[in-house]
C-alpha cells in the first residue's frame, strides 16, 4: 500500500524548504490515483497551515513542454493563494528549488464548470483572461520526475503571475507569444501550441476533475498550461511575456542577496 500521507508530508516540506528530494518513485511505483490522492493530502496540509486553493493549472498541454520534460500526459495541479506573484513584482529565488518559468494563457470562470464539457460550453464559462506566467518548481532532484512523481509534486506548482484581467477575445486559438529575459526573446509561440486551442485545455481540466468527483468554482483561475518550453530563472533577470491582443505580464528576480 502506498504511504499517501507520508508521500504528502515529503513533498510537501520540499516546497516549503525549497530543498530538492529523490523521485518518489525510487521506492517503488504507484498509480496516478494514489499520485493525486498524494497531491490532494499536500495541498490539504497547505490549506490547514492558512493557504487558500485559488484555481487550477494544467500541465503538459503542448508538445514542446511535453517533449521538454518527456512526459506525454495531461496533468493538472492546485494553486494556492501564496503562489500569487503581483505583476511587475520581486521573485526571490532563495524559495524555490531550480525554478524555471513559461508563458501561459489564464481564464477566471464566471460560473461552476463540472462535467464532460465541450469546447463552447468551458468558454462560455469564462469571464475574464489574461497573459501569465507560469513559475514551475520541481522538487525532485535534476527537475527530472516520471508522470507519477510530478503529479505527486502537485505537477510543480510554485508561483504564477496573472496580468491585467479582459475581456475576453472572440477566438484566443491563435494568439502569439514572446516571453523576453531582460528584452531579449528567449521563447516565441502561439496559444495554438496549447492542444490547437488552450481553451481545449480548460474543457480538459473539468473533465479530469469530474473523473475524480470534482468539479470547477466560480471564481477559480485557471492555467491553460505552457505554450513554449520553460526556461530556467537567474537572479537579476527580468522577465516579460507579451500576448498578442491581451498585452504584458512580468516580473523580476532578485539580485544574488
Ligand atoms: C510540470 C508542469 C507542466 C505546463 O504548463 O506544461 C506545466 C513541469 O514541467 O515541471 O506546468
Ligand atoms: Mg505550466
Amino acid at each position: 500500500m502506498t504511504d499517501i500521507a507520508g508521500y504528502a508530508r515529503i513533498v510537501d516540506e520540499a516546497a516549503a524548504r525549497a530543498t530538492a528530494i529523490p523521485q518518489l518513485t525510487r521506492e517503488g511505483d504507484f498509480t496516478l490515483e494514489d499520485a493525486y490522492a498524494i497531491q490532494r493530502a499536500s495541498v490539504a496540509r497547505r490549506v490547514e497551515r492558512g493557504e487558500r486553493v485559488v484555481g487550477l493549472k494544467m500541465g503538459f498541454t503542448s508538445r514542446s513542454k511535453a517533449a521538454q520534460m518527456g512526459v506525454f500526459d495531461l496533468i493538472h495541479g492546485r494553486l494556492t493563494d501564496a503562489m500569487v506573484i503581483e505583476d511587475g513584482g520581486i521573485v526571490d529565488l532563495a524559495r524555490y528549488v531550480h525554478p524555471r518559468v513559461e508563458p501561459e494563457l489564464a481564464v477566471r470562470l464566471a460560473r461552476p464548470l463540472k462535467g464532460r464539457v465541450g469546447i463552447a460550453e468551458a468558454w462560455a464559462a469564462v469571464e475574464a483572461v489574461a497573459p501569465a506566467l507560469e513559475i514551475i518548481d520541481s522538487r525532485y532532484e535534476a527537475f527530472k520526475f516520471s508522470l507519477v512523481d510530478v503529479v505527486a509534486d502537485n505537477s510543480s506548482s510554485s508561483g504564477f503571475v496573472v496580468g491585467a484581467w479582459q475581456t475576453p477575445p472572440a477566438d484566443p486559438s491563435n494568439l502569439g507569444i514572446v516571453m523576453t529575459f531582460d528584452g531579449l526573446p528567449v521563447q516565441v509561440g502561439s496559444t495554438a501550441a496549447v492542444l490547437g486551442n488552450p481553451v481545449r485545455a480548460l474543457a480538459a481540466a473539468a473533465r479530469m476533475l469530474a473523473d475524480a468527483g470534482e468539479g470547477l468554482e466560480a471564481g477559480s483561475i485557471v492555467l491553460t498550461g505552457a505554450a513554449t518550453p520553460a526556461e530556467a530563472l537567474r537572479p537579476g533577470v527580468s522577465v516579460r511575456a507579451e500576448m498578442e491582443a491581451l498585452g504584458m505580464v512580468g516580473f523580476t528576480v532578485a539580485p544574488r542577496g
